[in-house]
């Protein structure tokens, strides 16, 4: 039997069965989508962030400085990984690529248009190595210093992004779809990339707005049911408007991250972020390991009445342990 419920937080109608889905009702801090507030110019109004970039009082964490970090909404370094263990990890990303037996699985994104590998989700589970990658000290400490609380992975994947045919990212911010599809309440959460071939300014390397993550950019548009299918290779509900980019970006100003295979790039959930197509004949491939504070872990929706699958959100937030 299906029955709707008003949930106080968006104020919008979700439909919900009486299976086993809890509902909760929780305040909605970050509405966007139908619920995002318009102003009498018909613009999407700003939400200011109401909680902490860095939740400890750390400032340095193996090399990385959490100041940079609190300010800018993301902070980098030259060498994470050391040359062996790129080494390693290149050759497990390639074994992933070129798995046969990936190639009808959910996870596996491709471009429409040439078939190309653009995401492989869920690489965690997936890959003994990468889960590796996720408990290592220097990445797990960081994580916990920066969420200031144990963390779990939200979502793990690879972007591959191959020579001539990688197709961009457009402007997003990570935190405005995990809100509204996933549920994720607050931005309390830290992206790690870590790039496996040398990110260069021209094959597709990561802008970022530095500051944008103090705000949060209500996207318009209605979301569409089973929206990620779609999404994940172009996304087109859940990205601001051109006019909220540019009032960024004029703000700002826009940086991009570079750097060799093994250096790493750590950004904040709610930055806004995106990257250009890859022309060149060198792939731009990196790791992503999304961590969740396990204060923050996921409740249902806020905009769409159909949780996202397990392999992009995960709903499990049992806590990492580092492994020393
Ligand atoms: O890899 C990129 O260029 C951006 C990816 C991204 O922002 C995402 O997958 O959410
Ligand atoms: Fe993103």
């Amino acid at each position: 039997m299906t029955r709707s419920v008003m949930t106080a937080s968006a104020g919008h109608q979700a439909t919900v069965t009486d299976s086993p889905r809890p509902v909760s009702i929780r305040p909605d801090h970050y509405p966007t989508r139908s619920s995002a507030a318009v102003d009498g110019n018909g613009r999407v109004r700003w939400v200011d962030r109401n909680q902490p970039t860095v939740w400890t009082d750390a400032v340095q964490m193996h090399d990385h400085d959490l100041e940079h970090y609190r300010r800018a909404g993301y902070v980098t370094n030259e060498a994470l990984l050391s040359g062996s263990e790129v080494e390693r990890y290149s050759t497990e990303l390639q074994k992933l690529i070129n798995d046969s037996g990936l190639r009808d699985d959910d996870r596996v994104i491709t471009e429409p248009d040439t078939g190309a590998i653009r995401s492989i989700f869920q690489v965690h589970e997936i890959s003994d190595m990468i889960a590796e990658l996720a408990t290592d000290p220097r990445v797990l400490d960081t994580a916990r210093a920066i969420l200031g609380s144990d963390v779990y992975i939200h979502q793990s994947r690879i972007n591959y992004m191959p020579g001539f045919v990688g197709n961009g990212f457009y402007w997003h911010s990570d935190f405005e779809t995990w809100h509204a599809e996933d549920g994720m309440a607050i931005p309390r959460a830290v992206s790690l990339s870590i790039p496996l071939t040398d990110n260069h300014p021209y094959n597709g390397g990561l802008m970022l707005i530095p500051g944008s993550h103090e705000h949060f950019v209500p996207c318009p548009g209605k979301t569409p049911e089973d929206n990620h299918r779609t999404s994940l290779i172009m996304q087109q509900v859940g990205v601001p408007s051109r006019a909220d980019v540019a009032d960024l970006a004029a703000l700002y100003g826009i940086e991009q991250f570079t750097g060799p295979a093994g250096s790493a790039l750590w950004f904040d959930a709610n930055i806004l972020h995106g990257s250009a197509n890859n022309i060149t004949p060198y792939p731009r491939s990196n790791i992503y390991l999304v961590f969740n504070s396990v204060d923050n872990v996921l409740g249902v929706p806020f905009d769409v009445a159909e949780a996202r699958p397990e392999y992009l959100a995960a709903r499990d937030g049992t806590p990492l342990v580092p492994a020393r």
